[in-house]
């Protein structure tokens, strides 16, 4: 089975930044399809389920105050491989490094001494995708 979901989040910086249009359309240009699409104000809760596998880390506590910053919007993509694709397309965790031509590297970088305000959200597995997809369109 080729033909996957994805969850793929527009985070607070990216909507405020009004990056939305762009980000969404480097999804279509690439060819796959927009399932589900809302923009949500997460609650606590929702967001910590998320990020559930960081529980206990140092930037856990900063990262559910800043994906709490402001509206974000969810998507579900679909297409062959969407998974890989949109992980590709989004580019490595810190936007100073992530590379050119991709969505953090061409519209990210560090502010106030942090990467996490890097634009994005991509799952990174099947079970992944469809835990995250059940958290916020469940
Ligand atoms: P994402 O889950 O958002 O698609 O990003 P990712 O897989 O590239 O990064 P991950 O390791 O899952 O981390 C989730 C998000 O936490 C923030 N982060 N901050 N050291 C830090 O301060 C730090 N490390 C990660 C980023 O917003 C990252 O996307
Ligand atoms: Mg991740």
């Amino acid at each position: 089975m080729t033909t996957e979901r994805t969850l793929v989040l527009v985070k607070p910086d990216g909507v405020t930044r009004g990056l939305t249009g762009q980000v969404l359309a480097r999804i279509e240009a690439k060819g796959y399809r927009l399932a589900e699409l809302r923009l949500v104000h997460p609650e606590q809760e929702l967001l910590e389920r998320h990020y559930e596998e960081h529980r206990g880390k140092p930037f856990f506590a900063p990262l559910v105050e800043f994906m709490r910053s402001g509206p974000v919007v969810a998507a579900v993509v679909e297409g062959d491989r969407v998974i890989e694709g949109f992980r590709s397309l989004a580019g490595t965790t810190e936007p100073t490094t992530a590379a050119p031509g991709t969505i953090r590297g061409d519209l990210g970088r560090d502010w106030g001494g942090t990467v996490q305000q890097n634009i994005v959200h991509g799952s990174d597995s099947p079970e992944s995708a469809e835990r995250e997809i059940g958290i916020w369109f469940g």
